[in-house]
């Protein structure tokens, strides 16, 4: 545990007013890292200085996992669209920074609070406290330090919040998970409840992800270790996350990469078991400046407005988008090989 965070908390208690109002911004459409990231927070600055912390995000959590997740935190989310940023005394982004084009933070303000894991952003100079460690498996991680130098024991629901969050953004600790992930895992395992997490981790799931996992399968093509799947019309937007998860367990499979729509946006999601890989990097390149991407080593994913919903127009760009993805894997960019025939 870090000197860093450490020093961390102590500006946090100079920058954060008694009894202040803050609003937290996860990702649009968020993760468990992000959902417990707030939760954390919240719980920080509510002990250190009686502050009122909202939650809040733009787009859905759809996977059930999420959902499950979301009932079980100690924290209430609140659509952005009824908050007015305003009325709060400071803003904090958490697995997020400004101008990453994945949260709904107004483009005019600059947060007071950013703490994150993704490649620090230009922008994100400017905040006055900033926390971007790029070698933790989550952010997630960051937030049980602090509550440890505060110390401050997490209760029940917000630790088995925190532990979930890191092992399924490490998938049980195996991806990109540093040392400093491990020991809040570790810190963390005794103070949860057993039959909540597997509530989380084993939920139950609606009718339409078994709609959307047959459009996956049906629509999986191999090039050369990398799976693609089109998804079409999504159920909700990660799901294009999940799937291409489920996809890069093939074996011999060295990338996967999902795509479908939702609203006005197309969403991608990009998979790979290379650990030396930089997909974060590499789903930027591919987008470039027709929508926003971003991520890390092992995992990333993108969002495109789309101008027009045509049929015709979304299959142009797709086919577009996974040429460009095989070009720059070196695989040839024909038709593949049919995962389920
Ligand atoms: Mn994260």
């Amino acid at each position: 545990m870090t000197t860093r965070s450490r020093q961390k908390l102590t500006l946090l208690r100079e920058l954060v007013p008694r009894r202040g109002r803050v609003l937290v911004l996860t990702h649009d459409n968020p993760d468990p890292d992000s959902l417990a990231s707030a939760a954390a927070l919240r719980f920080l600055l509510a002990e250190l200085c009686a502050a009122e912390v909202l939650l809040s995000f733009g787009g859905i959590v759809g996977r059930a996992e999420n959902r499950a997740l979301l009932r079980y935190l100690p924290i209430k989310a609140h659509p952005v669209e009824a908050l007015s940023p305003k009325e709060f005394d400071l803003l904090a982004l958490v697995d997020t920074q400004p101008r990453t084009g994945n949260n709904s933070l107004p483009p005019d303000r600059l947060p007071t609070i950013v703490i994150d894991h993704h490649p620090l952003r230009r922008q994100t100079r400017q905040v006055p406290f900033r926390d971007i460690r790029r070698g933790y498996g989550a952010t997630s991680t960051i937030l049980t330090e602090y509550l440890r130098v505060a110390g401050i024991s997490p209760d029940t629901r917000l630790a088995t919040g925190l532990f979930y969050a890191i092992q399924s953004e490490t998938q049980d600790l195996g991806r990109e998970a540093s040392q400093a992930d491990v020991q809040a895992a570790l810190y963390l395992y005794p103070f949860t409840n057993r039959r909540l997490l597997s509530r989380i981790e084993y939920s139950r799931v609606p009718p339409e992800y078994f709609r959307a996992l047959g459009r996956v399968l049906k629509n999986a093509t191999v090039h050369d270790g990398v799976v693609v799947s089109r998804l079409g019309e999504l159920e909700y937007p990660d799901m294009v996350a999940e799937m291409a998860d489920l996809l890069l367990r093939l074996e011999d499979a060295r990338w996967a990469i999902c795509l479908g729509t939702y609203g006005e946006d197309l969403f991608l999601s990009l998979r790979t078991s290379e650990g030396d890989a930089n997909a974060g990097s590499f789903i930027q390149k591919a987008v470039g400046r027709i929508g926003a991407a971003g991520g890390h080593g092992m995992i990333a994913g993108g969002r495109i407005p789309l101008k027009e919903r045509g049929a015709k127009t979304v299959a142009r760009l797709e086919e577009r988008l996974i040429r460009r993805f095989l070009r720059a894997l070196k695989v040839s960019p024909g038709p593949g090989l049919r995962l389920v025939p």
